[in-house]
Formats: structure tokens, C-alpha cells, sequence
């Protein structure tokens, strides 16, 4: 079935369909958010994607001097790793190599299957009203995720909805950009990596420059 459609107590969540290699797994919801937001529960297939794999896009996307590592420099090109070099970077050697991508998304399959997230938009530590913030999956994530947009309140919180409406401010564990646009103000670009074992990523602050 398509993202955006009806899901029903029994739908198959092809959250991956074109990734190689496909891995189908049985998901029970454990969260109470995703039980809430769905109104619904009980367990839901999800389709996965191979660690390797995705660490392999990676590399191959941004490892200009192929050296086999994304140093600090490279990884600019996607805000979300560089948002995530230090934890990423277990090896001490400042850069992120395929096995280190690979052994985050290998943790993802210990955790739960999506991952409610919240995002507040301050300014100097202001609440940013409205912001239009879209978040979106790096590109080694594939291209099957959806897009969550939303415009921030005067508290500064963004209610997140998403073209598959049944995943509004869910993720598939992984590495996501944040571009935050506001009046007057160029486009600020940052990222994330948003997983169970990362509570500061369930709740997301972006303080624009
Ligand atoms: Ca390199
Ligand atoms: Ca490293």
C-alpha cells in the first residue's frame, strides 16, 4: 500500500520499498504516542533496510577525497552527520567511517520502529513564531520517508504533519535535516539523529541564527 493511505490494525508499513535487500519484520507499537496518534495498536509489519547498505550511500555520497571517512569538512554536506560526528566518530579518529554509520542503524533494530519527536523554533532563546520548519531524511535514507512540515506557534512549538498523516511527527529512527524559514531571514539548515536511545531528540529546539 502507499504511504498517505488508511492504515488498518493489519496494514503492511512499506516504509522502504525500493531500498535493496529488504528486511520485513514484525513491529509491535510500543510506544503510547503511536498508539494515540494512530487511535489504534497492536502490531504492524515495517519494512527495514540494510545498515550496510545505507552506510555504503553515505560514503559514497559524500566522501569526496575517498579516503574511506567522512571528516569534518565532508560532512557539512549533510547536516545531519555533522550534527552527530562526535557520537558518531566511536574510533576517536574525527570522521565517520561506513562501519560507524552502519552500527547506528544496526542499533535501530533493538529499538522501536518509529519515534515520536517534538520540535520547538526559538530565536536568542525566544520562542519563533511563525516558522515553517521542514524536516526530511538525509538522502542515504532513501527517498521513501515523508516529509513533516509545520509552522511554529507563539510558543514556538510546531504541530508536525506529514503526507503519510498517520506518521505526523513520527520517524523511522535515522538521520534527518531541519530547514527552519522565516520572514526576513535566509533558510537556517540543521540536522538531527533521532532514535529511542536519544531523548534530546524526542524533543527538538532549534535556535535560528
Ligand atoms: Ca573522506
Ligand atoms: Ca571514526
Amino acid at each position: 500500500m502507499a504511504l498517505g493511505t488508511t492504515l488498518t490494525r493489519r496494514d503492511v508499513w512499506q516504509i522502504r520499498r525500493t531500498w535493496g535487500d529488504l528486511t520485513v519484520v514484525a513491529a509491535t507499537v510500543a510506544t503510547g504516542a503511536l498508539a494515540t496518534l494512530c487511535g489504534c495498536g497492536g502490531s504492524y509489519e515495517v519494512i527495514k533496510f540494510e545498515p550496510a547498505q545505507a552506510a555504503e550511500v553515505a560514503l559514497q555520497t559524500y566522501d569526496k577525497n575517498g579516503d574511506g571517512k567522512l571528516d569534518s569538512k565532508e560532512v557539512v554536506e549533510s547536516p545531519a552527520l555533522q550534527s552527530s560526528l562526535a557520537k558518531l566518530d566511536t574510533n576517536r579518529d574525527k570522521a565517520i567511517d561506513a562501519g560507524e554509520i552502519q552500527a547506528r542503524f544496526e542499533a535501530y533494530k533493538s529499538q522501536s520502529e518509529l519515534v515520536g519527536s517534538t520540535v520547538t523554533v526559538t530565536q536568542k532563546r525566544q520562542p519563533l513564531m511563525a516558522a515553517t520548519v521542514k524536516i526530511e531524511s538525509e538522502p542515504f535514507m532513501g527517498t521513501d520517508l515523508p516529509v513533516q512540515e509545520g509552522t511554529s506557534a507563539s510558543d514556538g512549538s510546531v504541530s508536525l504533519s506529514s503526507s503519510s498523516e498517520k506518521m505526523s511527527g513520527l520517524f523511522a529512527p535515522g538521520f534527518y535535516r531541519i530547514t527552519i524559514s522565516s520572514t526576513g531571514a535566509a533558510d537556517f539548515v540543521t540536522g538531527v539523529e533521532i532514535a529511542d536511545d536519544l531523548p534530546t531528540a524526542q524533543r527538538i529546539v532549534v535556535d535560528v541564527k
